[in-house]
């Protein structure tokens, strides 16, 4: 399919913003007083606009291409419904920790999101040692909300089936089967490592076991139609506010067009690989207590997610043959699934196309070692997933390498 339409630029917003009723009480169109582009990841536009009294609004528009590389790699801008649909859906279910959505054009691919300029990205907040206490835990809570609130557990299975048919998101989700689970092992032409890295990205790519993980790990992502998930619930994926040190007084994820319906697990996986980044460069800096702080949120959010599950349990829709057993077996399955998808994003972080900077910014005499650490960790948990009983075992199987 074939898509033209006129991207935002500077001299335009404010005419679009005339054109969009649902943004007069946000923002004065006619009195905008700066208009600024955000966008660092790795596939759109972001605009965060100011008026003469100070009160801002976000604009993120898809492009047909993804930015990283530019229009030799077409996307489709259809992303950007999947994204409004998905942050609406779980803003409704936890109002407090998802950004909310004001309004989404559906032909210039276009959401207009709160403004959120006094929150940071959380991975930019960690890369800078900040430590915001709680919002692991807060994730947790958040990922079994959508868990539970989108899935047959907490809706009527026909609007489920419904959901499962509007949310269809090919294109993202083979970004993900290409980027995640399959070039790590089996390059494309995309990977990329320091040359002190090389040997450690052969072997992962040679460790059969790691191959074998990636390959249940695929497979799971492709079949296990089980909530509407985030789908790309990384560091740079949350917004926190507060003090360095203290509890977060707001966070709130954003960034989720690469939604579907796919298996609970694999955004408990991503945060957990996101921890393992945040522990690796800790450990880098010589800072060896947040070092262990950092791989310690994984056990936060998982007892939070554990926790929360349990609870909205008691309310679900089926709670005969859905009972407590069942919630007990549902949990152990989810943590080693969690294992095993992080296993998967801590390897394609570090060898595969779209990186962190967690990793990424630290000069090449530590980021070698933080990188080959972060390798070693993700082929010891593709090892063992089906073995782990507790999130204990994440932490020691990705501590004994990337806290050392
Ligand atoms: C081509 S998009 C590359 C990556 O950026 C996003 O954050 C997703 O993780 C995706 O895999
Ligand atoms: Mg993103």
């Amino acid at each position: 399919m074939s898509h033209e339409y006129t991207f935002l630029d500077a001299e335009n917003i404010a005419d679009y913003l005339r054109s969009r009723p649902e943004t007069a009480g946000r923002i004065d169109a006619d009195r905008i007083a700066s208009v600024r582009e955000i966008g660092d990841g790795n596939l759109n536009l972001v605009f965060h606009v100011i008026d003469a009294d100070g009160r801002g609004i976000i604009l993120k528009q898809a492009l047909p291409y993804v930015r990283m590389v530019g229009a030799g790699w077409p996307m489709t801008p259809e992303r950007a419904a999947r994204e409004a649909d998905s942050l609406a859906t779980h803003h409704a279910l936890t109002p407090e920790l998802v950004v909310e959505v004001v309004a989404y054009d559906p032909e210039r691919f276009i959401i207009v999101l709160e403004d959120l300029s006094d929150h940071a990205v959380w991975r930019d907040a960690l890369n800078r040692s900040e430590r915001h206490e709680d919002v692991a835990r807060r994730l947790g809570a958040y990922v079994a909300a959508l868990a539970v609130g989108t899935s047959v557990l907490g809706q009527d299975r026909l609007l489920v089936a419904q959901r499962i048919a509007e949310t269809q998101n090919p294109e993202l989700c083979t970004i993900t089967e290409d980027l995640v689970f399959t070039e790590p092992v089996f390059d494309a032409g995309r990977n990329e490592v320091l040359p002190e890295n090389a040997q450690d990205a052969a072997d992962l790519a040679a460790d059969p076991a790691f191959a074998a993980a990636m390959a249940e790990a695929k497979w799971r992502f492709m079949t296990q139609a089980e909530a509407l998930i985030h789908g790309d619930l990384h560091t740079g994926s949350v917004m926190v506010r507060g003090a360095d040190g203290a509890v977060a007084d707001s966070v709130k994820v954003f960034d989720s067009e690469f939604a579907f319906y796919g298996p609970i697990a694999f955004d408990l996986g991503a945060l957990f690989a996101n921890y393992a980044f945040a522990a690796a460069r800790a450990t880098a800096l010589g800072e060896h207590e947040r070092a262990s702080w950092a791989l310690g949120l994984a056990a936060e959010t998982w007892e939070a997610f554990a926790a929360e599950f349990a609870q909205r349990a008691a309310s679900w829709h089926e709670t005969r043959l859905f009972g407590a057993a069942f919630v007990e077996r549902r949990l152990a399955r989810i943590l080693q699934e969690s294992l095993l998808f992080a296993s998967a994003k801590m390897a394609r972080r570090i060898v595969g196309a779209a990186k962190v900077r967690d990793i990424e910014s630290l000069d090449p005499e530590l980021r070698a070692p933080a990188a080959r650490a972060v390798l070693t960790a993700a082929r010891a948990v593709a090892a063992e997933w089906e073995q782990a009983e507790d999130i204990s075992a994440f932490t020691r199987l990705v501590g004994a390498s990337v806290l050392a």
